[in-house]
């Protein structure tokens, strides 16, 4: 597959395979696929290989054999009660907790951490929130590469933490928030320490770009109204803006969906500057939520997000972690799908824009669901009601039961 590093800003060619930035305007990098070979094709042509990440090979950065544990094909479920309870047409889910390692991460770390063997690198290191942790420390041991990973101080759930050391990472947890954890690797990267698989590496959102074109895939190539994406580094929805419009360049698709970030309203810098229509914005200091997973607030990608939103007519909004925990239990009671706080921020997102009537009810909306419940068990178990105590006897359950 042929392709080249650019920066996203200046659009100078990047040679230096170990750079996340511009050497000369620091914009942020991205990769320019060649795609002319694809003319006159369609999507339907790579039906013959499993869906999955590598079943969009031709749109992926890669020359070499993958390190792959199947990532993607995750299901996309047709949620019609939620749809009912909210007044809404069409209410798909794309369930990416069923990823090996329980999050969309995987998708990208197929890509990244093959990129990161094919350059010949021994070392791979991230800042994490907790899922990229996880799936970097699973994809390096596939690969028999080290592994460190930089975590934020008492903030990753739990699940994600037990990932990260059970798969051998050397994992790190800095005085400090995931801004924090982020400038330090970049240091560490920059001094050859490690090779940084954070997604300001730009093989990272080529990989994620394959949840869009999997969606598109599962709905027979019919477009739904709007995507809508939990946002933290902002990455993810970039990657899906950046997948459409290679679809769209090839004349596979002809409307892009309304791409729609929700932010986790303690951490929702993006969601301010889209107020104001500004395509750059300010980062928040101390941000705070319960959906740990968004808990960023100087998100890498984020002027690439504002663009993805602005240019397909998206809306960017904020919920309250009240909102995240309520649409999780709801999905999880109503449909039977298990996402985790950050993920549910999506669903809430849905619910409050209907709310202001910024989402229409004749919409057919895809809300992508991140991360599996199990990531973070001790938030659910807060907020659950008790488990019920009884002695060993059919009896005394009964009577617990119905008390
Ligand atoms: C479940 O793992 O940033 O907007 O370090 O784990 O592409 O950053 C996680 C992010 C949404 C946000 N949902 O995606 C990390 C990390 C879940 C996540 C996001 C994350 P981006």
């Amino acid at each position: 597959m042929k392709y080249t590093v650019k920066c996203w800003e200046c659009g100078k060619e990047i040679e230096n395979h170990f750079l996340d930035a511009c050497p000369s305007c620091n914009g942020s990098l991205t990769i320019d696929m060649e795609l002319s070979h694809l003319q006159g094709t369609s999507p339907m042509d790579l039906r013959s290989r499993p869906i999955g990440v590598w079943r969009y090979a031709h749109f992926m950065p890669i020359r070499s054999e993958p390190i792959s544990l199947q990532e993607g094909g995750t299901p996309l479920y047709d949620c019609e009660k939620l749809a009912e309870e909210y007044g809404l047409r069409k209410l798909h889910v794309k369930f990416e907790g069923a990823n090996p390692t329980g999050s969309f991460k995987d998708r990208g770390m197929t890509v990244g951490v093959t990129r990161a063997v094919e350059l010949g690198c021994k070392v791979v290191g991230c800042a994490s929130t907790g899922n990229t942790s996880a799936s970097l420390a699973a994809y390096a041991a596939k690969a028999g590469l080290k592994c460190v990973v930089l975590l934020p101080s008492g903030k990753v759930a739990s699940g994600k933490l037990a990932q990260a050391m059970f798969f051998g990472a050397k994992v790190v947890t800095v005085d400090g928030n995931f801004d924090d954890a982020l400038r330090v690797v970049k240091e560490l990267a920059h001094s050859g320490d490690l090779y940084m698989l954070n997604s300001v590496n730009p093989f990272r959102p080529e990989g994620q770009k394959s949840l869009a074109f999997e969606i598109l895939d599962q709905l027979d190539f019919k477009m739904p109204d709007r995507i809508v994406y939990p946002v933290g580094n902002a990455a993810n929805i970039w990657a899906a803006y950046k997948a459409l419009k290679e679809w769209q360049q090839l004349g596979w698709i002809d409307e892009l969906p309304m791409l729609t970030g929700v932010q986790a309203g303690g951490s929702a810098p993006l969601v301010m500057s889209f107020a104001h229509g500004q395509d750059d914005f300010i980062p928040v200091k101390d941000p705070e939520t319960i959906a740990t997973a968004i808990r960023i607030g100087n998100p890498a990608s984020g002027k690439k997000a504002l663009r993805a939103v602005y240019d397909t007519g998206g809306v960017m909004t904020a919920v309250s972690d009240r909102e995240i925990i309520d649409a999780q239990f709801l999905l999880g009671r109503m449909e039977g799908v298990g996402v985790e706080p950050a993920s549910a921020a999506s669903i809430a997102g849905v619910k409050k824009l209907m709310d202001e009537g910024k989402i229409g009810r004749k919409e057919k909306v895809v809300c992508v669901c991140t991360g599996h419940v199990l990531k973070d068990p001790d938030t659910v178990i807060a907020n659950c009601g008790k488990v019920l105590k009884a002695s060993a006897t059919a009896e005394d359950v009964r009577r617990v039961i119905s008390s």
